[in-house]
């Protein structure tokens, strides 16, 4: 097995104005396709990794494991696989809302709706560099905000990531140049969050069966 650049689930200007055509365009058919082949590049010395994992996303959950002379490269272009593989799908190009029941589960956590999205506007804007803002579950249910640097996945940390944006200046420079905090406020219009629920239920549903079969 190979990993293979995914279809966009959207045409490459469906997210305009916010995201425009060509950064969509670029971010694709070139940065993602970049760390794809490299990730290839670098299994390829350990054939017997392919064989193991079905998804680049077991790849770096079990990162620990994973040979000392191509951990770095799982860890970045593996990342950069996982991570924009994740965010075409945090991005819709149909506005949407939070449910009232997934609004209750952030203000348990954050507070309010608008105090998560200023904690997560927060953490992408002081990313210094490049690297990506998260809402992520761990395995004791804990919503969690926070940024990583480069193409570090949450996933690392057992982390199961919920929403990420991708704060690399190739995400948003052809259109936002220096101004990464108007292209944090152009992501809000496009967050998917009838994705980003689906994610959390499928964690928990997993969750509560697990405790099930341990009674
Ligand atoms: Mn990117």
């Amino acid at each position: 097995m190979k990993f293979s650049l995914p279809t966009l689930p959207y045409a490459y200007n469906a997210l305009e104005p916010h995201i425009d055509a060509k950064t969509m365009e670029i971010h694709h058919t070139k940065h993602h396709q970049a760390y794809i082949d490299k990730l290839n590049a670098a299994l390829e010395k350990h054939p017997d990794m392919f064989k193991m994992v079905s998804s680049v996303d077991e790849l770096l959950l079990m990162i620990n494991e994973v040979p000392e002379d191509i951990k770095i490269d799982v860890r970045n272009q593996g990342g950069g696989h996982s991570n924009h593989s994740h965010f075409w799908h945090w991005l819709s190009p149909k506005k949407t809302t939070p449910s009232k029941e997934f609004i209750v589960v952030l203000e348990r956590h954050f507070g309010s709706f608008d105090a998560f999205k200023q904690q997560f506007s927060d953490a992408a804007t002081k990313r210094f560099g490049s690297g990506w803002a998260w809402l992520t579950l761990d395995a004791n249910g804990k919503l969690e905000v926070f940024n990583t640097p480069n193409q570090d996945s949450p996933l690392m940390d057992k982390k199961v990531p919920l929403l990420g944006l991708d704060v690399w200046e190739h995400a948003y420079y052809l259109k936002y140049q220096n101004k990464r905090g108007d292209y944090i406020a152009a992501f809000w219009n496009l967050v998917n969050w009838p994705h980003v629920e689906k994610l959390f239920n499928e964690f928990s549903k997993r969750e509560s069966n697990r405790s099930g079969k341990k009674k």
